[in-house]
């Protein structure tokens, strides 16, 4: 078992705390990571291929039966417990903000208030002509996933797309805003299962070491973030979290 005194030394003496979490954290649910080969209808596609504006102007259906299958997956899967131990550490920390690159809801799901989702979420479709909000189904989709064509708007009559961001795309403001605000005024960083190499989301790490805040990194990987973290757990969320929050709070 990985070492966490240090850890959570560190983090048991945080007044201010970020989590800062990638795919990783929900893999251990059964949701795919943007470094897994994709299945299915998709294998022989590659995800940041996928996630594009010129994908969906190119194959609407492609596109929008992936997002589809996605957001179904997400309503298949349980939040692990990585996801729960993140929560704990919002009861143990009132001052924890937690920012995700995912788009699936098990932080919510595990009981996370008010995740700051830089990267949009597969629960908020909208629509691409006009911006107006759509419903988002509540259909299961096949598991071998399908081509299927998005709705139109009720508004205009335009396509409907996937709340997400799409790479190219610039990240909403205010979510990102408010990433950068917390990043600069935690005492400990916790990030989780991102292998750092989306931009400008892989900047959180480095701007909250950049004002002083000790960074610890959770991940079975090594990667870029190695340097910047002053603790590297090198293990899964879902065994060293748990791990991390007992040993920071020992239960009375
Ligand atoms: C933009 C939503 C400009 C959609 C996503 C600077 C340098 C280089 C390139 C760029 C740069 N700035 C911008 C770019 C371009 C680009 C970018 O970063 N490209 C990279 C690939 C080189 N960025 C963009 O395009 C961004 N937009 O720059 O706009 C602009 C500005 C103004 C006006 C117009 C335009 C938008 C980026 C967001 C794209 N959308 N998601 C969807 O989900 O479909 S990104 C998506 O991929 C995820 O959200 C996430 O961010 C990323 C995947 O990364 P991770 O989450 O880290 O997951 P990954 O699979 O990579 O790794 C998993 C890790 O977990 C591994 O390390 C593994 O070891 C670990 N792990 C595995 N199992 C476990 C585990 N850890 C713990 N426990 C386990 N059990
Ligand atoms: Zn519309």
């Amino acid at each position: 078992m990985v070492d966490v005194r240090d850890a959570a030394k560190a983090l048991a003496g945080a007044g201010r705390v970020v989590v800062f979490t990638g795919a990783g954290i929900s893999a251990e649910s059964g949701v795919p990571t943007f470094r897994d080969a994709l299945t299915g209808l998709w294998e022989r596609f590659d995800a940041q291929a996928l996630a594009t504006p010129q994908a969906f102007e190119d194959d609407p259906d492609l596109v929008w039966g992936w997002y589809e299958w996605r957001r179904s997956l997400a309503l298949r899967v349980r939040p692990n417990p990585g996801h729960e131990a993140v929560a704990a550490i919002e009861r143990h920390a009132p001052h924890t903000v937690v920012i995700t690159q995912n788009v699936d809801d098990l932080h919510e799901q595990a009981g996370s208030t008010a995740p700051i989702h830089l990267h949009g979420s597969l629960f908020t479709p909208r629509c691409a002509a006009c911006s107006g909000p759509a419903e988002p189904s509540r259909q299961p989709e096949p598991e071998e996933g399908r081509r299927l064509a998005p709705p139109r708007c009720g508004h205009c009559g335009g396509p409907v797309r996937p709340g997400v961001v799409w790479f190219g795309e610039a990240l909403p403001v205010e979510p990102l805003e408010s990433a950068v605000q917390a990043a600069t005024e935690c005492d400990v960083l916790l990030t989780i299962g991102t292998s750092g190499l989306v931009y400008p989301a892989a900047d959180i790490p480095v701007v909250a070491a950049r004002f002083g805040a000790t960074v610890i990194q959770v991940n079975p990987q090594p990667t870029p973030l190695d340097e910047v973290a002053a603790i590297n757990l090198p293990g899964t969320a879902a065994t060293v979290l748990p791990a991390l929050v007992e040993a920071a709070w020992p239960p009375s």
